[in-house]
Formats: C-alpha cells, sequence, structure tokens
C-alpha cells in the first residue's frame, strides 16, 4: 500500500468547536477550549499518524473581523491554513447559518481541494433541526460533503477521519512518525496557563495578557518552569494577582495539574506578572510572542 500525507486544516466561526475536534482526532488536549470566543490565537498543528499514513490537522483562530493588531495576525494564520490544504474541513454549529466572513465564505464555495462540511453539537438539537440543517447546508454549500457530528461526544468523528484517510494525496510523511506537533514544549505551557486565565477572569482581562515561558528546564525527576503573565496595565496586574495572591495561585495550581498529565512529569511552576504597554498593538512584540512569523 502506497503511503499517504497532507494538510487538514479546520476553519470557522468562533467557538464551533474546532478546537474539540481537533483534540479528539489528534487524541491529546493540544488546543485548549474554553467557552470564550478568541481562545485559540495561533495556528496548531496536531500529527495523527498510522503506518501508512499521516495526518496534518490545524486547528485555526475563529473567523473575525480584526479590531487590533493582534486579531490581525490571527486572521493570518485562518489565511495561511487555507493555502496549504489538501483537505478543508469547515465546522459549523448546529444553530448558525453564515460564516462571518464573506469572502472567506465564497472561497470555500469555489474551492478546488475537497471541503467536508461537519455540522457539530448536534447532541444540542431535536432530529426535526437536524434534518433542517442539513438541507439548508446542502443548498448552501453544495461542493462540501456533510457529516453530521459532536466533537464533545465523540459521535461521527470517526467516520470523518476515515473519509479523510481515503481522500487524503499519496505523499511522503512530511515530519516524523513520532511527533506529534510542530510547537515546542514552552508553547502548551504558556497555553494552559493562558486557559486557566480565560476561565478564572471576567471581561477584557483574558484579551488583554499574554504569556510567556522563560524558563522550561527538564530533568529526570522534574520540570522547572518559570512563566510570566504580561498585562497591559497595573490594574490588570492587581486583578490577576488578587487578594493576597490567591487569584493567581488558583492559575497556577490549575496549570499545573495539566501539565503534569500533559508532560507525564511532575512540575514545579513558578508565576509572575508583568506589565507590558499595549503589547496587543505592538508589531514587534507580537513577534516575540510567535504571531506575524
Ligand atoms: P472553537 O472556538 O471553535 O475552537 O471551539 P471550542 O472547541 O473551544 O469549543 C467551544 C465550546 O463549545 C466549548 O465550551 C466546547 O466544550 C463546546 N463544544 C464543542 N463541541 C461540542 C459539541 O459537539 N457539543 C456541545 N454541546 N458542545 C460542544
Ligand atoms: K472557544
Ligand atoms: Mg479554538
Amino acid at each position: 500500500m502506497k503511503h499517504k500525507a497532507g494538510f487538514v486544516n479546520i476553519i470557522g466561526n468562533p467557538n464551533v468547536g474546532k478546537s474539540t475536534l481537533m483534540n479528539a482526532f489528534v487524541g491529546e488536549r493540544l488546543s485548549i477550549i474554553t467557552s470564550k470566543a478568541q481562545t485559540t490565537r495561533h495556528r496548531i498543528l496536531g500529527i495523527v499518524n498510522g503506518d501508512d499514513f499521516q495526518i496534518l490537522f490545524s486547528d485555526t483562530p475563529g473567523i473575525i473581523k480584526p479590531a487590533y493588531e493582534l486579531q490581525a495576525s490571527m486572521m493570518d494564520f485562518v489565511k495561511s491554513a487555507f493555502e496549504d490544504a489538501d483537505i478543508l474541513i469547515y465546522m459549523v454549529e448546529i444553530g448558525e447559518t453564515t460564516l462571518k466572513d464573506e469572502k472567506l465564505f465564497n472561497k470555500i464555495k469555489s474551492s478546488k481541494i475537497p471541503v467536508l462540511l461537519l455540522i457539530n453539537k448536534i447532541d444540542k438539537s431535536s432530529q426535526k433541526e437536524v434534518e433542517e440543517k442539513l438541507q439548508y447546508w446542502k443548498e448552501k454549500v453544495p461542493n462540501a460533503e456533510i457529516f453530521l457530528i459532536s466533537a464533545l461526544e465523540n459521535f461521527n468523528v470517526e467516520n470523518v477521519f476515515n473519509r479523510i484517510i481515503e481522500i487524503l494525496p499519496e505523499s511522503p510523511a512530511f515530519y516524523p512518525k513520532d511527533q506529534l506537533t510542530d510547537k515546542p514544549e514552552r508553547f502548551f505551557v504558556n497555553e494552559a496557563i493562558r486557559e486557566k486565565i480565560l476561565m478564572h477572569y471576567k471581561k477584557e482581562i483574558p484579551y488583554a495578557v499574554e504569556v510567556d515561558t522563560e524558563e522550561f528546564f527538564e530533568t529526570e525527576k522534574i520540570i522547572k518552569i518559570r512563566s510570566v503573565i504580561m498585562v497591559e496595565r497595573e490594574t490588570q496586574k492587581g486583578i490577576i494577582i488578587g487578594h493576597k495572591g490567591a487569584a493567581l495561585k488558583r492559575v497556577g495550581v490549575e496549570a499545573r495539574k495539566d501539565l503534569q498529565k500533559f508532560f507525564d512529569k511532575k512540575i514545579h511552576l513558578e508565576l509572575y506578572v508583568k506589565v507590558n504597554k499595549n503589547w496587543r498593538s505592538n508589531k514587534r512584540q507580537l513577534r516575540r510572542f510567535g504571531y506575524n512569523d
């Protein structure tokens, strides 16, 4: 049997379940998941290896109209995901009716590469609604193959996976067969911390935050990590730290638990908070954090 390999890029509106799906495919929590839009800021590669195939899934930020430089770079990740795909996964959730970016939507409809349209979250709706939506999307994106799924409950995900293998092009592997992602270990540390911040702080706080891991030192028994939580203003620093440091402590404890599972090793995690004015609008800063590259 010939070897198959290719890029399968997942795009769609915020919160439809893209990261949940990618993690279900990969079987690891590579992408952080919360109920908030803009949880995913980067394009994250998840690699699934078999004896005669290698699938390179890309999770991307949800499609939005950029309001500042950070969001503009997030949309560049989405555009790039469009350009190198062998198979496109366009994900919608059961309640929605259109993509927020019309240009991109037209690109999907006129796409020459195969499009799998996944209607997600069908666990939330009635049989009648599911049938209506199926009909709706058939007419709206006639070039797509449609699947009804629940990424959360792993319903029908395997059928999508098998179909991907069928239509994947013949090609040698792009990455070593034991590799799971293209991102360095520090990236997953930053993301684990950011996930807890998204979960525990209100309003604009999560969007004003970036995490930078300054030290990642692994010995046989333990990984020592020091990370900085960057905020834009002094007041935000106070909120992150909380009364007697309790809020920051909770972030540290929960992130450490996740990281111990992820790396399967004991973790020592030190967290600092620093004010770094307007990092979201500063191109040079954004490059440092892995955007615009
Ligand atoms: P993304 O922004 O598209 O990456 O979406 P996420 O994967 O972060 O998921 C957004 C929210 O939808 C989270 O609260 C998920 O738990 C939830 N979610 C994802 N898939 C499903 C699903 O199949 N059914 C239900 N009920 N919720 C889901
Ligand atoms: K989300
Ligand atoms: Mg996401």
